[in-house]
């Protein structure tokens, strides 16, 4: 088989990126580990950024979401128990987000993939890269119990923390940073009509959330240990931990039902760099991962796919090799800016097991300054919204 680029992984920055190919005529063929049905599945992201929701509308996958996601103005944010206060994002930037399923935005990706002829194999295991530096490379596969061979231009690794393009890349050349912390998320998922905001808390009990999916599917997580299970948290265990956790001002406002899913996510920020290896560029979660607090992992996956695919169309379309020279450094500006805020926020809102008696009170009074102060909110509102793309 023959195409022009191969992409590896059918998450969303995986099948975003053959789309958005496809629509500019450059041919691409997905490799996806798993099956359509495990990938639809996962229960992950929540929440878009506005340049995330436009680029979806730009390329004609933003219909659904523009029909059932809920557009929100600003956020609450809770601590100690005391009454939330609302962070208002359209008055201090000028900016919304929406919430819309991760699981909703890969389902609308992989019917219009259907629609307009992308190429997907899934079941495909033991992906290999080959000649990543020659020019010519090529990537192994094995689907159905045969071996099978895409030669191509470029490999574009979209496939996750745990794919094979970022080992590809030689230990020399490849820089990682990391810092992984010591708790987890424990999240549920329950047909029960949600809270019309999302609600951050910080709980001396520890950090808890209050989100959504459509007006009949709540989402919430309670921050629990690395060594919890799933089976230690029966549901009334984790109603009866959220409430305690929430502000008194919304804490009756909850309407508690069985869960529909539950999973507990470690918590980790992770860089690596550089974004290109020769024909070889990693797009999302294969180069990063950042703690969920600041609901950025998706969004940075949509914006790297931006950047990719614009390379990748101006060397097509026009021989021009700029973005593609410069998409390392371009990505990564704004990967480590989300990474910067992601890091800052989990700190902000999380209960650490070593925190002192010093962190505490200097945790307190960083979150009594973002509530007093106009210059607080209008810095992580600026952030939350997303930064810009670079042009
Ligand atoms: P994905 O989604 O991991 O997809 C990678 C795909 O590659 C496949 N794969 C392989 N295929 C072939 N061969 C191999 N060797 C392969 N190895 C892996 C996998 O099967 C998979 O299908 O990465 P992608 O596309 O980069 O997308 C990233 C996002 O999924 C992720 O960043 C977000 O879900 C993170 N995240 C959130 N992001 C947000 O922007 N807003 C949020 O509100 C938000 N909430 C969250 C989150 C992640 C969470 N968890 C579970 C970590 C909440 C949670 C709880
Ligand atoms: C979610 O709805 O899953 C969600 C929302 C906001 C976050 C993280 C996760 O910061």
């Amino acid at each position: 088989m023959r195409t022009q680029v191969a992409i590896i992984g059918g998450g969303p920055a995986g099948t975003l990126l053959s789309h958005v190919l496809r629509r500019a005529g450059i041919a691409s063929v997905v490799l996806e580990r798993q099956s359509r049905d495990y990938v639809l599945g996962r229960i992950r992201a929540g929440v878009l950024e506005w340049g995330s929701v436009e680029f979806l509308r730009a390329n004609e996958v933003g219909d659904r979401m523009d029909a059932e996601g809920h557009v929100h103005d600003g956020t609450r944010i809770a601590w100690a128990g005391r009454d939330s206060f609302y962070i208002d994002i359209k008055k201090h930037v000028g900016s919304q987000f929406m919430a819309y399923g991760q699981t909703e935005i890969q389902k609308d990706l992989y019917d219009a993939g259907d629609r307009i002829g992308t190429e997907i194999v899934f079941d495909a295991s033991d992906v290999e890269i080959h000649d990543i530096t020659t020019g010519t490379p090529h990537v192994t596969y094995s689907a159905n119990g045969d071996t099978a061979r895409v030669d191509c231009d470029y490999v574009a690794a979209c496939d996750g923390y745990h794919g094979v393009g970022r080992p590809t890349i030689p230990h020399d050349v490849l820089r990682t940073y990391e810092k992984v912390y010591p708790f987890g998320w424990l999240g549920i998922l329950s047909e029960t009509p949600p809270l019309p905001d999302l609600v951050y808390c910080n709980h001396p009990r520890g950090f808890a959330l209050a989100s959504m999916r459509n007006p009949m599917l709540s989402r919430y997580y309670v921050q629990c240990s690395l060594d919890d299970t799933v089976d230690e948290w029966p549901d009334e265990r984790f109603w009866e931990e959220l409430l305690i956790r929430l502000p008194e001002d919304t804490r009756d406002e909850v309407v508690t039902g069985p869960s529909i899913e539950k999973s507990i996510a470690p918590l980790r920020s992770f860089v690596a760099e550089p974004m290109r290896y020769g024909s070889l560029f990693l797009a999302g979660d294969a180069a990063h991962i950042v703690p969920p607090t600041g609901a950025k992992g998706l969004n940075l996956a949509i914006s790297d796919v931006y950047y990719l695919s614009r390379a990748l169309i101006h060397h097509y379309e026009r021989a021009d090799d700029r973005y593609l020279d410069n998409y390392s450094d371009m990505a990564l500006r704004r990967v480590w800016s989300a990474v910067r805020f992601s890091w800052w926020l989990t700190l902000l809102l999380h209960r650490f097991p070593d925190q002192t008696e010093f962190d505490q009170r200097a945790q307190e009074a960083e979150l009594e300054y973002l509530r007093s102060s106009h210059f607080a909110q209008a810095s992580m509102c600026e952030q939350y919204a997303g930064l810009p793309f670079e042009t």
